[in-house]
């Protein structure tokens, strides 16, 4: 039978993020995605301008229909959050479908590249990090990282850090997140410079004990849904027993194509990249 995953997260008419990157990521995985939308938006928040309708009062709706309804989730997974009030609304949820059965990802989106996104405020953060402690997953970048764990971004930055010494950073870091649970913390989007002279971009999961860097070329530019795109790819993975190793790898090579067609191609990074035509990497 279809596996079905609760997707909360926004819907953005522009961008290719947030609900647009999971619904499309899922189906093409062969997962039923069923869409919570915690806001409507005429277009992601990076754009100059957009309009945004909070659906935060209609979320406890779509909790009590489905509770109603008897349904059951194999899968929660969870996005963008614009306000403390939708993570309470997520933590509503999860007390009503979080099951020993369903496994709950978090992506905790904050901001990018050093930078907090429009709607964070410490009050996200402290709420955030109480989303975190329930996930069995969690895709941060670096910077959402740094915020977690309540390290300088900047002292990540210094150009002689090797890779090693990066990741060694992380793990210590990354303690705290993983202890007192089995949690996996799968950080993105780390730019570094290999061995051989190559800019990379890589992903490192970090379960406690153990690390796994899966790294590939890349190129400039931080384009808007990436990271929506890879969480997707990690939730679809979990729902199909894929191990998170071979998934970051798919994921890795199914976002590297489309980041290098939509360089090729010019597209504005607010854009998002066009990942349209490689979802058929996932079909696996
Ligand atoms: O891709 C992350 C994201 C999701 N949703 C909205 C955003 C962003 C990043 O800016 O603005 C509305």
């Amino acid at each position: 039978m279809t596996k079905k995953v609760a997707v909360i997260n926004d819907l953005s008419g522009l961008g290719r993020c947030s609900l647009t990157a999971a619904i499309s990521v899922l189906s093409a995985m062969g997962i039923q995605a069923c869409p919570l939308p915690t806001a409507i938006l005429s277009s992601q928040t990076e754009y100059p301008s957009y309009y945004c309708y909070d659906f935060t009062d209609k979320m406890d709706y779509f909790r009590q229909e489905w509770k109603k309804l008897g349904t059951s989730f194999s899968g929660i997974y969870t996005g963008y959050v614009a306000s403390v009030c939708q993570i309470e609304q997520i933590m509503y949820f999860l007390d009503t479908f979080q099951t020993a059965d369903t496994f709950l990802l978090v992506d905790p989106v904050m901001g990018d590249d050093g930078v907090t996104y429009d709607m964070y405020t410490s009050g996200l953060l402290t709420a955030m990090k109480e989303l975190v402690a329930r996930a069995d997953v969690i895709t941060p970048n670096l910077t959402e990282f740094c915020l977690l764990t309540d390290i300088d971004y900047n002292s990540l930055q210094d150009p002689s850090l090797s890779i090693q010494q990066l990741i060694s950073r992380l793990k210590d870091a990354g303690q705290t997140l993983t202890k007192d649970h089995e949690k996996k913390v799968l950080i993105t989007g780390i730019h570094f410079t290999a061995d051989d002279g190559v800019h990379k971009i890589g992903n490192l999961l970090l379960d406690g004990s153990s690390h796994f860097l899966s790294a590939y070329p890349c190129c400039n530019g931080s384009y808007s849904g990436t990271g929506d795109l890879f969480a997707s790819c990690i939730t679809g993975g979990l729902a199909r027993d894929i191990s998170l190793t071979e998934m970051m790898q798919t994921a890795g090579s199914f976002l590297e194509k489309s980041l290098i067609d939509s360089v090729e191609e010019h597209v504005p990074v607010n854009e998002g990249v066009n990942f349209e035509k490689y979802l058929y990497l996932l079909h696996t």
